[in-house]
């Protein structure tokens, strides 16, 4: 069923029925020198997570890839990611959802008070550059949106589920609308992330490639990693060393 996307400002929209990953079509585009275009797509046949993980994105989803060139140093990158989190969660809370954001990139509605979660939607962003300055960005949102249940991982939920059935051209214009709103402005990020976050303040075990840490979740620094308070005193974790994060 082809939606009609008919969005312009602040974005415009290559739109696609079914793709295999909005991901690597904006990556193609980000070589070909694109800016601020958003890939957009119904259903995606091999959509991705983080390190490797599949992405399930039948038809009814919002499976949206945002090509950016932002003039700043990689460091920095991780508060796009942090910035779609917010815009999305926000979106997502107009359409009646109590959605919340698990760091570092996923949008979640709590099941009960012990941290327990469903996922909503997830964010993965690829950089390409070099030390000291980022060549392109791709920002890629995947929002379970019209979608049911069943057609979905045992530990996710959509907005059809929680809130019933959104208009994704509204839902996507307004994530757009919040999203480029966030990074003309980052310092307004981390702020607004923390207002919506659901790790703050939990017991944390973040599984790294080589070791894992266990702690209270304290706060996010300016540039978006974790500040986790062990046993052992604080440390830092930065997004691209987390491979899991779960409350304890
Ligand atoms: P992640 O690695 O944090 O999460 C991936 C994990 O989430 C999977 O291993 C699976 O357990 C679970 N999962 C898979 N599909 C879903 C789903 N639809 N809803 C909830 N949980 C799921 C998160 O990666 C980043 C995902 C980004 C997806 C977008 S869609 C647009 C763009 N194109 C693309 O190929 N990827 C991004």
């Amino acid at each position: 069923p082809a939606v009609e996307f008919g969005l312009e400002a602040p974005f415009s929209i290559d739109y696609h029925d079914a793709i295999g990953s909005t991901n690597d079509r904006a990556r193609e585009l980000a070589t070909e020198g694109a800016i601020d275009v958003g890939v957009l797509a119904d259903e995606q046949t091999g959509g991705r997570g983080r390190l490797k993980r599949e992405w399930t994105a039948p038809s009814g989803g919002v499976w949206l890839s945002i090509v950016l060139r932002p003039e700043v140093v990689p460091a920095r990158a991780s508060l796009y990611t942090l910035a779609a989190a917010v815009a999305t969660a926000r979106a997502a809370r107009e359409a009646g959802v109590d959605a919340r954001i698990k760091w570092p990139n996923d949008v979640v509605v709590p099941v009960d008070d012990k941290g327990g979660y469903r996922k909503l939607a997830g964010i993965l962003t690829e950089m390409e550059g070099e030390t000291d300055r980022i060549a392109w960005l791709v920002v890629g949102i995947g929002v379970n949106a019209n979608i049911d249940g069943d057609a979905l991982p045992q530990e996710a939920t959509s907005i059809r589920a929680e809130a019933g059935d959104v208009d994704r051209r509204v839902f996507v214009q307004r994530l757009l609308e919040e999203f480029d709103r966030l990074r003309t402005d980052l310092e307004a990020v981390v702020p607004a992330w923390r207002e919506l976050a659901l790790t703050l303040g939990q017991r944390v075990r973040v599984e790294r490639p080589t070791d894992e840490l266990i702690g209270g979740a304290v706060d996010v620094t300016d540039s978006g990693a974790l500040v986790v308070e062990t046993d052992d005193g604080r440390e830092t974790v930065s997004a691209g060393d987390c491979e899991h994060l779960r409350p304890t």
